[in-house]
């Protein structure tokens, strides 16, 4: 891919766990790449089908200038975020952070940290079979929006599907939701813990009626088997009311354990249910 690249970008700063590189300060040398498509603005020379890297060079003045972090790693998780958060042309981005006057007694000729942050596409299945059902799925679409770090790209529409499993209980109201998002796989399923808690979802029953059940169903292309995460989620092929709405919004997501889009395990499942 395309690239633009700032290099050793020179910030004075007051970065360290040092009491007196707080107070003194010292140089730091940045360096971004930005992986971006190039072709457009080569073909039309425009600035407006590229990123201003002369803006960005301000982004990353005023991160590295607004606050005194301790770390030079927590100053370049910040630069990521604010520039994959402003710029939507920037698919992914490296960032280095040199400190060349590290407090080190020995001769050296620089510390570094590098880091690689991009935007993560996910999709979410959300349900809920108690109270205001419609109430309670808009309620997650509202609070995935309103975090900084996701972005809300597609939402199906809602379904009423009778419950899947041996508990007894009322009709679900089911859908499902694209996202983009920063977040690791883990800290969104801490995201959506805290949502589905703001919705005053008890864990009573194993499958039980539930307020709110947020899933994640794929994150990018990751095969995840921790005891407390399955990604892809591990019941999602045998479910109509998971793979009817994800169909509606990406019949060509794909499912990286079974290599086949979402339409085909639809069609498969179909298929079995016959
Ligand atoms: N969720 C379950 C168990 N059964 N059935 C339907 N129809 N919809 C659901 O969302 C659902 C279910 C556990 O997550
Ligand atoms: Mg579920
Ligand atoms: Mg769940």
């Amino acid at each position: 891919m395309d690239k633009i690249i700032i290099k050793d970008l020179e910030i004075f700063a007051y970065h360290g766990v040092l009491d007196f590189e707080k107070r003194n300060g010292q140089p730091f040398l940045v360096t971004v790449e930005l992986m971006v498509d190039l072709r457009d603005a080569g073909l039309t020379d425009d600035l407006e089908a590229t990123v201003n890297y002369a803006n960005v060079c301000e982004d990353i003045r005023n991160v590295m200038t607004d606050e005194k972090y301790n770390l030079i790693e927590s100053a370049a998780e910040n630069i990521a975020s604010a520039i994959l958060l402003k710029y939507n042309k920037v698919k992914s981005v490296t960032v280095s952070i040199g400190k060349p006057q590290a407090p080190i007694p020995m001769t050296f000729d620089m510390v570094r940290v590098e880091i690689t942050r991009k935007k993560h596409i996910a999709y979410l299945g959300i349900g809920s079979n108690l109270g205001d059902k419609e109430g309670y799925l808009d309620y997650a679409v509202d609070q995935l929006g309103k975090d900084d770090y996701v972005t809300v790209n597609k939402v199906s529409s809602y379904i009423v599907t009778e419950p899947y499993g041996d508990v007894e209980q009322d009709d679900f109201l089911n859908g499902c939701l694209e996202i983009e998002t920063l977040y690791t796989p883990e800290e969104l399923l801490a995201v959506i813990h805290d949502i589905e808690a703001g919705a005053g979802r008890k864990r009573l029953i194993h499958w039980g009626p539930r307020t709110l059940d947020i899933d994640i169903l794929l994150y990018d292309r990751a095969i995840i088997m921790e005891e407390t995460l399955k990604i892809p989620h591990v019941e999602m092929a045998k479910r109509t009311f998971v793979l009817e709405p994800l169909c509606e919004i990406a019949p060509y997501a794909y499912h990286p354990g079974f290599n086949r889009t979402v339409l085909e395990l639809l069609e498969q499942l179909k298929q079995t249910e016959i």
